[in-house]
């Protein structure tokens, strides 16, 4: 049976980290995977995640199962969080694997209730929603998103494609830090897809990975909580593993808003049967890190200052690159890089350049030109910007 299998398309996002850890040249630069390192190169736990397993560990007396969809204080927590005030009598909510496995279980729920649904996604759009959805094998299609000239969003083109959207299809949005373009909407344009999404029925899904990581946890949220307000049925994959830098314990939540508490009840019922469906109980270790630090006052003030310092540094970098290209390029055509926002700019370079970076400059970035910002730090920005300029882009 099993030497049937036939070998899978790697991710080439991860491949990225074996390529550049082979590398043996001195002064190599990762702009890679999507994970945020501090000056030093290090992706640091956070200070109150720190605290926050020390007193799990000090006062967790059982380790017994929680709950299908998962504890209700951190999905109350993270509810509060994403959605601030919600509509709670409308709201089911289910602790998720990592804010992947809330993607795969939405897509899930969303087939449950519609076997045919087709989702529309940006072009272009992180490459696991594109695998995921093969995989799963819906229906989808691209709407347009990202002006290669102005490396900003084609909000025309981008309008005209969600209009085709019809009613029930799924339309994924990231809700702030575009991935992988930088690229986001500002909160006009919000609106009027909103108003797109109300006129056609067509059902918004927010993808949320990097809240807190744009413009600060409160404004990084508020696109998907104007839509929560705005449109009867939403569902949102949020994820904790940046912004809490809990990459690896894996936990997310999805958030579905239904049109009353009779189909909230519903959809409750069927997310807890997906969890049991696939993996039984999500994992809890992440989800009470979070709900820890969120119900605590003092350790929620420290994680916010910690994510302020983490969100700022990446401001600054991306204002120093922007500067540095401007002054040897002796042109704007990089501001674009200042008015990004999240851990990613997608350059809009060519493959072959993406490619001389990494042969001439030992700069590693993913083959779309995508450059995660915090890979960098004061002293290498300028060393970047060079070679920028020196291939050609
Ligand atoms: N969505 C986007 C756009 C992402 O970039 C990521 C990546 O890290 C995720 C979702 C999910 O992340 P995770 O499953 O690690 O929580
Ligand atoms: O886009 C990124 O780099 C992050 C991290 O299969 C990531 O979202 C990349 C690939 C992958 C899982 C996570």
């Amino acid at each position: 049976m099993l030497s049937n299998l036939k070998p899978q398309a790697p991710d080439k996002i991860l491949m990225l980290i074996e390529e550049f850890k082979a590398d043996t040249r001195q002064g190599k630069i990762d702009l890679g995977v999507g994970v945020y390192k501090n000056p030093e190169g290090v992706t640091p736990v956070m200070r109150a995640v720190k605290a926050a397993e020390q007193k799990i560990w000090q006062d967790q007396t059982t380790k017994a199962y929680t709950a299908l969809s998962g504890e209700a204080e951190y999905r109350n927590a993270m509810t509060r969080m994403v959605l601030g005030d919600a509509p709670a009598d409308r709201l089911a909510s289910l602790a998720s694997v990592g804010g992947t496995g809330a993607i795969r279980q939405a897509l899930e729920l969303a087939r449950l209730a519609n076997p045919g649904v087709t989702v529309h996604v940006s072009d272009p759009t992180w490459p696991n929603h594109l695998s995921i959805l093969k995989f799963m094998g819906l229906p989808f299609t691209e709407y347009r998103y990202f002006d290669a000239e102005t490396r900003g969003v084609d909000f025309e083109a981008m309008k005209a494609d969600i209009s085709k959207a019809a009613k029930g299809d799924l339309v994924l949005l990231h809700g702030c830090c575009h991935n992988p373009t930088g690229a986001n909407l500002s909160a006009d344009q919000w609106d009027e897809i909103a108003a797109i999404l109300e006129k056609s029925g067509a059902i918004p899904f927010i993808d949320l990975a990097y809240q807190g990581f744009g413009d600060g946890l409160e404004q990084d949220a508020a696109a998907t909580r104007m839509i929560a307000q705005r449109l009867p049925e939403v569902l949102i994959a949020a994820s904790c593993s940046k912004n809490f830098g809990i990459y690896r314990e894996r936990t997310g939540i999805l958030l579905a808003l239904t049109e009353n508490s009779a189909a909230r009840d519903m959809t409750q019922g069927s997310m807890a049967f997906l969890n049991r469906q696939t993996f039984s109980f999500p994992p809890d270790h992440g989800a009470r890190i979070v709900s820890t630090i969120l119900t605590d006052d003092a350790l929620a003030a420290d994680w916010r200052a910690e994510l302020e310092d983490v969100r700022k540094g990446m401001l600054e970098l991306r204002e120093q690159l922007a500067s540095e290209l401007r002054n040897l390029s002796g042109s704007d055509r990089f501001d674009f890089i200042a008015h990004h926002r999240g851990m990613f700019s997608r350059l809009g370079a060519t493959p072959e350049q993406v490619q001389k970076l990494k042969t001439d400059a030992a700069i590693y970035m993913v083959g779309d030109s995508r450059l995660n910002i915090a890979g960098l730090n004061r002293d290498t920005v300028p060393v970047l910007a060079r070679a920028i300029v020196e291939a050609g882009i």
